[in-house]
């Protein structure tokens, strides 16, 4: 999460293990597209920095972030080494937004527990459209980037678990 003294898009470097070889999933929401495709871009970008070939990333889209739960449940089943989900859900003038966050949450966190390929949580969740541009690519980083190497990190470490 960003605050006030962390920036999305800032990380020692030297604590990233090589990604080379690594293959990630991405699925990422249509709603909100102009963050969601920034998002997407600092995740891909992120990921390629570190080693990782652009044939190893399989992005697919599904229409809002309630979708990522099942976009990302199908995505584990396929031959890639962690699941990277993007999404963003602006507050709207109902309780509607908050329904889908939680879903979001409660679906992935679920996912995340119950099988063998971590699943990065790339939903941002904003009270406006300035705070979703601020954390995709505004003055407070890129939410992708984090996902990117939180992604790379846990395909390190379910490696170094399996022995
Ligand atoms: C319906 C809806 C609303 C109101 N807001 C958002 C949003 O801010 N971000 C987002 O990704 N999706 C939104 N959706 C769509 C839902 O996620 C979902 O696609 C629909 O409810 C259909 O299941």
């Amino acid at each position: 999460m960003a605050t006030k003294n962390h920036n999305l898009s800032e990380y020692d470097i030297n604590s990233v293990p090589d990604a080379k070889g690594m293959t990630f999933g991405i699925v990422v929401a249509e709603w909100n597209e102009n963050i969601t495709a920034a998002l997407l871009e600092g995740a891909k970008s992120t990921l390629i920095k570190h080693g990782v070939d652009q044939d190893d990333i399989n992005v697919m889209t599904v229409p809002g972030s309630f979708e990522l739960i099942y976009g990302a449940a199908q995505m584990v089943k396929t031959d890639v080494d962690a699941v990277i989900a993007i999404g963003c859900v602006i507050r709207g003038d109902t309780p509607h937004d908050r329904y889908i966050c939680q879903g979001v949450t409660a679906g992935l966190s679920q996912l995340n527990a119950q099988q063998d390929t971590p699943v990065i949580y790339g939903l941002i969740t904003t009270l406006d459209m300035e705070q979703a541009q601020d954390r995709a690519g505004g003055k407070m980083g890129n939410k992708g980037d984090e996902c990117a190497i939180t992604a790379i990190k846990m395909v390190d470490f379910r490696r170094k678990i399996k022995g």
